[in-house]
C-alpha cells in the first residue's frame, strides 16, 4: 500500500471516472433502442469469452441514480459516459428517438445536481447495425451519418455537457473491429481496414463542426496510446518499432494536428479526398489520452504479413489481463506527445487509466484491491511527473466506475472501483474507491506547486 502523501495537482485539475454505454447500460430493447454491432457480435456464438452479452450488463439504464450517488460519494468532479447511438437513432439515420435523448437528459441533470460535470463521448464502438449493413466505417457515408447524430445529441444536451468527446479509441475500433476481428463487427481485413481510420477521423472532423455550431464546447477525441519499446537492437527491430508507432500512436494523431497521415499508411486518393485533411484538422480543445500499457515490438519473422511483431514487455507486475503495470510508460508517453507535436499539442486529459484484477468480496463482504490502489497511485505520480516535465495535463479519469462487460472478455475482467455482483446487481465499493475518494479530497483545489 502506498504510504507517501499524495502528489498535489493544479487547481481545477479534473478528477473523473469513465464508463461506456454498451458495457453498463443493459436495457437493450427498451424505449425504442435499435440494434448495434455489439448486440449482433455478442449474440454470435464463440465471440465472447464467457458467452455473455450486454443485454443486462450493470443495468445502469435503470440504476443510474444509484450510480450517480456513487460518483458523488467518490468526490469526482467529472463523469465520462457514452451516448448509445442506437438509442438516439435506432436505424442510424433520421429524426431523434425522444425517449433515447430523455435518458441522457435525466442523467446529465442528475450529474449536475450532484456537482459532477457531465463529459459525453458520442461514439464508444456501438454502431447502429443498419449502418454496418451499409458498409460500416468502411463506407464514407458513415462519417456524414455520425455528424448528423452528433448534431441531434448536441441540440439536446449542448447547454449542459462540460466536455464533448467525439470518438473513443478509433485505433482499437479499426484494428480489433475491422483488422483482426476480435471486436465487433468482427471483420478480418488487416491493413485493408485503413479506410476505417480515415472515415472515423472524417466523422470526427465533421462532428467537431456540428458541435461548434451547437455548443460552446470544449471538444476532444479520446485516443488510445501505447509507448513503443523496441525489443532487440537491429535496424530491422527499430524499423519495426517505427512502423508500429506510426500505426498505433500517429495514424490517429498526425492528421488531427495538421500533419496529414504518416508515410506508409493512408495515401489512396479514392479514400482521402480533397479537403478531408482540413476537416480532420479542425482545432480541438483537449486531446483525450487513454493509457493502459507499453507495447514491445521487434522485427517480424520472415514471411509475416505484418511489418512488426508484438511481444510482452518484461519486468513489470501484471494485471488479470496480463497487461504490464507500467506507470513510467505514462510519463514516457506524455513526453513523447509533447516532444513529437510540440506547440501543436492541445492540453491533455487522461480519459482512461485503470486495471483489471480478480476482485471478489472477502469474508467481511468487502473487496480489498491493494493492487488497484498501487496502480492508481503510480499512475497519478506519473501524471505529476509529466506536469513537472512541462506537459499540460488537465485531468485524470479512472477506467472504470463499475465492474462491467469487458467486450470480448465478457464479465471475466473487473476494472471497477465498485464491485458489481451480476446476479443481484449489488454495488459494493472496493477499498480502491475509498482510497481514491481520500486522495481526491487531499489534492483537490490545491494551488499549483
Ligand atoms: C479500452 N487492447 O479498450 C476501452 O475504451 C474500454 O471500453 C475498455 O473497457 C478498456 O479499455 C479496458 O480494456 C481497450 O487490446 C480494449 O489493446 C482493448 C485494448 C485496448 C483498449
Amino acid at each position: 500500500m502506498p504510504t507517501a502523501p499524495p502528489p498535489q495537482f493544479p487547481a481545477g485539475f479534473r478528477w473523473g471516472v469513465s464508463t461506456s454505454a454498451y458495457q453498463i447500460e443493459g436495457a437493450v430493447a427498451e424505449d425504442g433502442r435499435g440494434t448495434s454491432i455489439w448486440d449482433t457480435f455478442a449474440h454470435s456464438p464463440g465471440r465472447v469469452a464467457d458467452g455473455s452479452t450486454g443485454d443486462v450488463a450493470c443495468d445502469h439504464y435503470h440504476r443510474h441514480r444509484e450510480d450517480v450517488a456513487l460518483l458523488a460519494g467518490l468526490g469526482v468532479t467529472a463523469y465520462r459516459f457514452s451516448v448509445a447511438w442506437p438509442r438516439i437513432q435506432p436505424a442510424g439515420t433520421g429524426p431523434a428517438n425522444p425517449a433515447g435523448l430523455d435518458f441522457y437528459d435525466r442523467l446529465v441533470d442528475d450529474l449536475l445536481a450532484a456537482g459532477v460535470d457531465p463529459v459525453a463521448t458520442l461514439y464508444h464502438w456501438d454502431l447502429p447495425q443498419p449502418l454496418e449493413d451499409a458498409g460500416g466505417w468502411l463506407a464514407r457515408d458513415t462519417a456524414e451519418r455520425f455528424a448528423a447524430y452528433a448534431d441531434l445529441v448536441a441540440a439536446r444536451l449542448g447547454d449542459r455537457v462540460k466536455l464533448w468527446i467525439t470518438l473513443n479509441e478509433p485505433f482499437v475500433h479499426m484494428s480489433l473491429g475491422y483488422g483482426t476481428g476480435e471486436h465487433a463487427p468482427g471483420r478480418t481485413l488487416l491493413f485493408d481496414a485503413f479506410p476505417v481510420a480515415h472515415h472515423q477521423l472524417l466523422g470526427h472532423g465533421l462532428a467537431v463542426a456540428a458541435l461548434r455550431a451547437r455548443t460552446a464546447g470544449p471538444v476532444a477525441i479520446a485516443n488510445n496510446y501505447s509507448p513503443v519499446r523496441v525489443l532487440g537492437d537491429t535496424d530491422a527491430d527499430r524499423a519495426a518499432g517505427a512502423a508500429y508507432e506510426a500505426l498505433h500512436n500517429r495514424l490517429f494523431t498526425d492528421p488531427l494536428l495538421g500533419r496529414g497521415y504518416p508515410d506508409g499508411t493512408l495515401a489512396d486518393p479514392s479514400v482521402v479526398r480533397d479537403g478531408d485533411l482540413a476537416t480532420i484538422a479542425a482545432p480541438i480543445d483537449v486531446l483525450g489520452v487513454n493509457y493502459y500499457n507499453p507495447t514491445g515490438v521487434r522485427a517480424p519473422a520472415e514471411g509475416s504479413p505484418l511489418p512488426f511483431e508484438l511481444a510482452p514487455v518484461e519486468g513489470y507486475p501484471r494485471t488479470a489481463f496480463d497487461w504490464p503495470v507500467a506507470p513510467d510508460g505514462l510519463r514516457e508517453l506524455l513526453g513523447w506527445l509533447r516532444g513529437t507535436y510540440g506547440d501543436a499539442l492541445p492540453p491533455v486529459e487522461i480519459t482512461e487509466s485503470g486495471c483489471a484484477y480478480d476482485d471478489r468480496p472477502g469474508p467481511d463482504g468487502r473487496v480489498h484491491d491493494p493492487e488497484r490502489i498501487a496502480y492508481l497511485d503510480g499512475h497519478l505520480r506519473a501524471v505529476r511527473a509529466a506536469l513537472d516535465d512541462g506537459v499540460d495535463v488537465r485531468g485524470y479519469f479512472v477506467w472504470s466506475l463499475l465492474d462491467n462487460w469487458e467486450w470480448a472478455e465478457g464479465f471475466t475482467k473487473r476494472f471497477g472501483l465498485v464491485h458489481v455482483d451480476y446476479a443481484t446487481q449489488a454495488r459494493t465499493p472496493k477499498s480502491s474507491y475509498a482510497w481514491l475518494r481520500d486522495t481526491i479530497a487531499a489534492t483537490r483545489g490545491e494551488p499549483a506547486r
